[in-house]
């Protein structure tokens, strides 16, 4: 995590233009800060007095053209104006080009960190919760904003009204400057003391908002469970509760923070009166003008601004950091499945028969120590259909998982035409496959867009002939926007079969030589798996085809059956044999995956 900055410096650069005017802009605004009291002391001091202008400020009148007091007063008055005027200029321009800058390098980490996630394998997601990434991506990538424009830019801003301010003041005044030095000093020392409660009060508070947030999220994902069991009750109890909790730590950090401003203004509220009257002793003297007394008792009050900004920049460089250990523990995990150096890229019209595939020798798993897969061995020739039965969590799915890459296997390798599926590039090895999940999870786009996901340029005819063939047509057609009906994020308008159909036609669009479906018919009746069926029979043509199911009649066709049972091939063999192989076709029917078999 050392100089974590310097790996965000890329997000920064493009920038660099922007940066550097701000930076001027701060300069200018610091400048102009520090001149704000100045007409009002030169008001108090020469016009108010009548006095004639010293030698030192004699280039007034020759701007100004005029030796009368009303004149200069007009003058100073209007410069105040100006001062004012120009002053929020500078600050409007200043915050209207941080945050431009900001929130672009805050999207352009949150884009990397985006883009690096959607590449990271199954295995990395089925261990994180989405809300925390989601977090990450959207809020913790705004670390690099606030290191810049929450650090960096403050500590310059602070630095420079500091300084300027204090030469200003010591030129004044050695004596009243040593009294606001000494002023400003409870400033630290409070900070040091309020700002670990501060901080821990806030942590704890945001928990709880966390918590409330997770809680609301929760319990709206599961809501027909909550529902069906009627416990809308005590989920209700349980928000009440946390969010009780969250008002009393909100209300905790109130009073840190109300602590702390009740210190700063007492501070301050010294501070004033021993200027006041170390000032005011120094002025009846005549060692001191008004005017600059004045002009001190303003600066005083501008002096915290700065110091305490200076005093948080070590929190604010603390919780920059810690976001951005968030980002970069993401952006550092490795992208287990990518493309070798060199890998083989397919092509995309392949001539001749492709869709060769071995497993050889196959161990896999999902968590060290317990293996799912056991030294698998199959060879699968090009356009042949093999059927996967097997009990529940016998690794059907995991089996097929291994082809696109979703995970490598532990040990021994999968063949593809040849090329061990490792040495050719990703993307070109899923584009040879087409795959029906089991869980048929459909995007919020429109039904024809779902259709054409995986080939956008498809045209509105191949997509109604490929929804015919998967016997989707007929529903979508009923949809109230027909094939432009925006589907909902998990598909919840459609029923479960309608989803598998829309399911198949998505993967049959790809038009791809391998196929590869996960209890593709699982979801309907036998009248419209028939149909469906009868569409991938025309679809598996001279294609390598691997169908997961329960039910003999989705398997009846294939040209080969293999049966998988506890991560071990036990069987293989055609439709006939099965059935003339007493013994395991009466372990089907006697319950081992359900009587669903006997068909
Ligand atoms: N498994 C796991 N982590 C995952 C998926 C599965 O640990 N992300 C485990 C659960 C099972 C084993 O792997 O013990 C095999 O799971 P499969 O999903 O491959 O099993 P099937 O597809 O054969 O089962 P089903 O018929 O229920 O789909
Ligand atoms: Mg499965």
């Amino acid at each position: 995590m050392n100089r974590w900055w310097l790996r965000l410096t890329h997000h920064v650069a493009p920038y660099t233009l922007r940066i550097s005017v701000l930076v001027l802009l701060v300069l200018m605004g610091a400048g102009l800060t520090v001149l704000m009291p100045w007409p009002m002391k030169l008001i108090v001091d020469y016009v108010l007095t009548a006095e004639p202008l010293p030698e030192n400020l004699a280039w007034l009148n020759i701007l100004t053209g005029t030796t009368e007091t009303t004149g200069l007063l007009a003058w100073l008055v209007f410069s105040t104006l100006l001062l004012f005027v120009v002053n929020r200029g500078i600050q409007v321009l200043k915050a209207y080009i941080q945050d431009g800058v900001g929130n672009r390098m805050m999207y352009s980490l949150g884009g990397e960190l985006f883009d690096h996630l959607q590449r990271l394998s199954l295995r990395f997601h089925n261990q994180r919760q989405n809300g925390d990434l989601v977090r990450r991506v959207t809020t913790d990538s705004g670390c690099v904003r606030e290191l810049v424009m929450g650090v960096y830019l403050p500590a310059l801003t602070s630095l420079a009204s500091l300084l300027v301010m204090f030469a200003v003041m010591w030129y004044l005044s050695p004596l009243l400057s040593v009294i606001a030095l000494l002023a400003a000093i409870p400033l630290p020392v409070l900070i040091r003391l309020l700002t670990p409660r501060m901080t821990e009060r806030t942590y704890v508070q945001q928990e709880y908002e966390g918590q409330l947030m997770a809680l609301a999220e929760q319990t709206l994902t599961g809501l027909p469970v909550v529902q069906a069991f009627a416990q809308e009750g005590r989920e209700e109890q349980r928000f009440r509760a946390l969010s009780r909790s969250t008002i009393k730590a909100y209300l905790r950090t109130i009073t840190a923070e109300l602590q702390f401003t009740v210190g700063v203004s007492s501070a301050t509220a010294v501070g004033t009166a021993a200027m006041m009257a170390v000032g005011g002793v120094q002025v009846l003297n005549g060692t001191l003008t008004v005017g600059s007394l004045l002009v001190f008792l303003t600066y005083l009050a501008a002096l915290y601004g700065p110091m305490e900004t200076l005093a948080y920049l070590t929190s604010s460089y603390a919780s920059a950091s810690a976001r951005a250990r968030r980002v970069l523990e993401i952006l550092d995990e490795d992208q287990e499945v990518k493309d070798a150096p060199g890998a083989l890229v397919l092509a995309a019209h392949p001539s001749g028969q492709v869709g060769h595939i071995s497993f050889e020798d196959v161990s896999f798993g999902y968590e060290s120590g317990r293996e799912v897969l056991h030294n698998v061995s199959l060879d699968v020739s090009p356009g042949e259909t093999i059927a996967l039965l097997g009990p529940t969590g016998a690794g059907k799915t995991s089996l097929v998982s291994l082809i696109p890459r979703f995970f490598d296997p532990w040990q021994g390798r999968i063949v593809l035409d040849g090329t061990d599926i490792r040495d050719i590039q990703v993307a070109s090895l899923r584009n040879h496959i087409s795959l029906v999940l089991q869980d048929p999870f459909l995007l919020p786009l429109t039904a024809r867009e779902n259709i054409a996901y995986g080939r956008p340029e498809a045209s509105r005819e191949e997509i109604v002939a490929t929804a015919v063939a998967a016997n989707a047509d007929g529903f979508i057609r009923d949809l109230p926007q027909g094939y432009e009906t925006p589907l909902s994020e998990r598909g919840a308008t459609l029923s479960g079969g309608q989803k598998q159909r829309l399911a198949i036609a998505r993967a049959l669009l790809k038009d791809a030589p391998i196929l590869i479906l996960d209890e593709p018919t699982s979801a309907l009746d036998a009248r419209a798996e028939a149909l469906v069926l009868e569409a991938l029979e025309r679809l598996k043509q001279g294609r390598t085809t691997f169908i997961i199911a329960h039910r003999l009649s989705t398997i009846r066709n294939a040209n080969r059956i293999l049966v998988l049972e506890e991560g071990r091939i036990s069987w293989v063999g055609t439709h006939q044999e099965l059935i003339e192989e007493n013994g395991l076709y009466r372990r089907f029917c006697s319950g081992v995956t359900g009587d669903r078999l006997k068909e």
